[in-house]
This record gives C-alpha cells, structure tokens and sequence, in this order.
C-alpha cells in the first residue's frame, strides 16, 4: 500500500563520559590526570533516496535510536563516537516537527541529507582540568543527552507534470499511453487510489515524469470522493495535465468544476499552467469544442486515449512545456545548492554541568532542581546509593 505519510521518533546518542583516570608507571606510584574525552553520540539522518517511491517502511518500524559515545579512557584515550542512523526516505518528502510544527527539512533532491536529530557531546575527561593548582581532578565531565524529537513524515511526489480530472476522464489511460508506467484503468470511478508516477521519454533521450492521482470530484474540498489530501502530489508540478472526458457534456463546465477545487486545495495550483487534454475523441464525429479563456492554459490537445489519436502531438506540446533547465524562479537565488542540509539549533550552551568523581556525581553551575536535576543526573547514569555533591551539599541518591 502506497504511504505518503508516516511519523517516527528518533533519538540521537549520548555523549560519552569523559575518562576519570591517573596515569600509572613503575616508581611513579601517582601519575597525573590522563582520563581521555567520550566520543560522541550518534546523529539520526534522513537522505533522499531516488530509489524509494513511499514511506511504508516507516510504518512498521518507527522509532529510530542512534548509538552513544564511547567513555574516554586512561593514557588519554578517546571514547569512539557514536555510529550515525541514516534512514533512507524518497525524494520530495517534507520533514515537519510534530511538537511546534516547523518544517525541519524539505527533501526535495536526490542526496539530500538532513540532521533531525543531533548526538550528545562527549563528556571532557580528567586530563582536561589538571591546572598548576589542580593536579589531581578527580573528576570528569559526563556526556550529554542526545536530540529526540517526534517528526512528520509527508511524501510530495516529484513530477514535472501531474494528471488532474474528473474520475473515468482517462488519466491513468493517458499515462499508460505516455509512459512506462501501468496504472490500472477500468470503467468505474475512483479505479485509481494511489498516486502513480511515470517516466516519459522524449525525443531527444530527454525524461520526463508525470504523476497520475486519484479523480476530483465537486466537493472533494469537503471530503467527497477521495477528498483532496491527495492533491499534495501536484503541488511540485510544473505544469498540470487536466485531462477532461469530451465525449460527454460540456467540456468547459468540467474544466471549472475541477479549477474551483484546486482553487480550494490552495497551495498555488490554481496558478500552476494547466495543459487541457480533451479525451475519448474517438467517440465524437468533430473535434471536441472548448471555448474557455484562460491565461493559465498553455494548450488544448485532443486525443483519444483508445486509440493513440493525438498522442504524439500531445508529448510534444509536454516537452516543450517543461523546459530540461527550469526557469529560474526570479525571487529565488540564482545558486540554489544541489541540495539542502538543515540543522536543528544547536544545543544550548550548558547552564551546568554533571562531572563524575571517584564517589558518584557532582553538579557544577547553576544547578538546576526538581525534575530537571534528575533527568540531568539520571542521563548522567546516577543510581541508588551514589553520592551527589552539590555546591556545598553532598548527599546519597535515593
Ligand atoms: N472510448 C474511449 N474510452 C476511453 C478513453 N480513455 C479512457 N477510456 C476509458 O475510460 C474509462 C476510465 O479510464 P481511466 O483511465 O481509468 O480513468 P481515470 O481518469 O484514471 O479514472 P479514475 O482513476 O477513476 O479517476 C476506462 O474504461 C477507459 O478504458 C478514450 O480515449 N476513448
Ligand atoms: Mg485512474
């Protein structure tokens, strides 16, 4: 079942502690601090995959946890960083945070990568505080917690042109007719459920992809038919396709009845050039009439999906509509890069910091209370029993 949705959670590593450690050499029987840094923990990434048509796969796995540092270690040793989960999602799909809703990262390329949720630091280890002073720190840093956050997952399919109509017009007819894809037609409405992508090939070895998606009846906007949710794979179509049934009533009043729609979807596709495909000519005796004045309609072609009438004429008319080199959006930068690497906001500069002693854990800082002093501690792998110094006050952990 094609998913174009899905949320998952995803957690990225702890930080490693720093090394709590003395350097040991025969006649040296108290060496100095060489406890070395935690690693890292590990990121969790998404990457565009061509490859990849839905997110079904999110749907039986959804919680995605990327692996802690390693602890630093005597003779200076850094604790290795944590390994990176890369979950591999298709292209176009739109990455939103559920908790306030920001669009994290907008998929949109082949290789496009993305940081939703970034690893803990390592904690610094005892080797990092020795000073003239201090000789022996018994202490070290202990890692951080890693990012977690819940995100939406929602597929946009990639199209240089998508199909709109009625349902029974002959959308998924006409992509079989242009494409290598085989989406099911049959006479009833609604036959197609599910977006179907597929690749034309033009004369001069140039591709080109048309998505088919389920008919839009009147209505849809309230959620008659198949509602309208799945008009969010026209949204990244350069041109639409509205094919239109021409052997039965007016084809002008059809084409207004699926304009309000999109003009209802919003999202700018009642703006998008639209390329009218007047179908089944062969069930008509003289062309297909069609008076509508529009400047969004960059072409009118009568074909006949039955029979291949028109076909080629309307490939060419396709071709030429869609440009190889897209016009550059005259608000958009000239250099738009290949493809996009967001960053969730670095993590805040620390308030306080959890150190780990040779006796358990002692807080430096402007210590935090309550709960949020025992999500520190607990992260920093307190237990019953362990001793917990805080400025002035040294306590058990209970
Ligand atoms: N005579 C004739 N029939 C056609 C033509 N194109 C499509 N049909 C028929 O029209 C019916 C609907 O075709 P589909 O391609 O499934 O239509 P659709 O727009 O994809 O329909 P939905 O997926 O339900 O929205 C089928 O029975 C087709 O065989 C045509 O050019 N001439
Ligand atoms: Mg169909």
């Amino acid at each position: 079942m094609f998913q174009d949705r899905a949320r998952i959670r995803v957690k990225a590593g702890r930080g490693g502690d720093g090394g709590l450690s003395f350097r040991r050499e025969k006649h040296v029987p108290k060496g100095g601090p060489d406890g070395g840094d935690g690693g890292r923990g590990g990121d969790v990434v998404l990457v565009a995959d061509a490859d990849l048509r839905d997110l079904s796969a999110f749907h039986s796995k959804t919680v995605f946890d990327a692996r802690r540092g390693g602890n630093g270690r005597g003779t200076r040793k850094h604790g290795a960083d944590g390994d990176d989960v890369v979950l591999a999602v298709p292209v176009g799909t739109q990455v939103t945070d559920v908790a306030d809703g920001t669009l994290v990262a907008d998929l949109a390329h082949a290789g496009a990568r993305v940081v939703v949720a970034r690893g803990g630091s390592g904690g610094r280890g005892n080797s990092n505080f020795a000073t003239p002073i201090r000789q022996t720190p018994r202490f070290a840093e202990t890692g951080l917690l890693g990012e977690s956050r819940e995100l939406d997952l929602r597929l946009k399919l990639m199209a240089d042109a998508a199909c709109a109509g009625l349902p029974n017009a002959g959308k998924s007819s006409l992509l079989r007719r242009l494409s290598n894809a085989r989406p099911k037609v049959a006479d009833y409405p609604f036959t197609t459920l599910q977006p179907v992508l597929g690749t034309v090939d033009g004369p001069d070895g140039r591709q080109l992809t048309v998505a088919d998606v389920p008919g839009l009846i009147e209505g849809a906007s309230e959620g008659i038919g198949l509602g309208h949710a799945f008009l969010a794979h026209l949204e990244r179509a350069r041109l639409l396709l509205h094919v239109i049934d021409a052997s039965e009533g007016d084809a002008g009043e059809r084409f207004r009845v699926i304009d309000a729609e999109l003009a209802q979807y919003g999202a700018g596709l009642d703006e998008r050039p639209q390329l009218v495909v007047l179908n089944k000519a062969d069930l008509l005796t003289e062309p297909a009439p069609f008076a509508v004045a529009d400047e969004r309609i960059v072409g009118v072609a009568r074909v006949s999906c039955a029979t291949g009438q028109g076909i080629d004429d309307l490939k060419r008319m396709l071709f030429a509509l869609c440009p190889a080199v897209p016009e550059p959006d005259v608000e958009v930068a000239p250099e738009l890069p290949e493809f996009l690497e967001y960053r969730p906001q670095p993590p805040q500069r620390r308030r306080f910091r959890v150190l780990r002693t040779d006796r358990g854990f002692r807080v430096v800082g402007a210590a935090p209370e309550g709960a949020e002093l025992e999500e520190a501690l607990r992260a920093a792998g307190v237990r019953k029993g362990i001793e917990v110094e805080i400025g002035d006050e040294v306590f058990e952990w209970e």
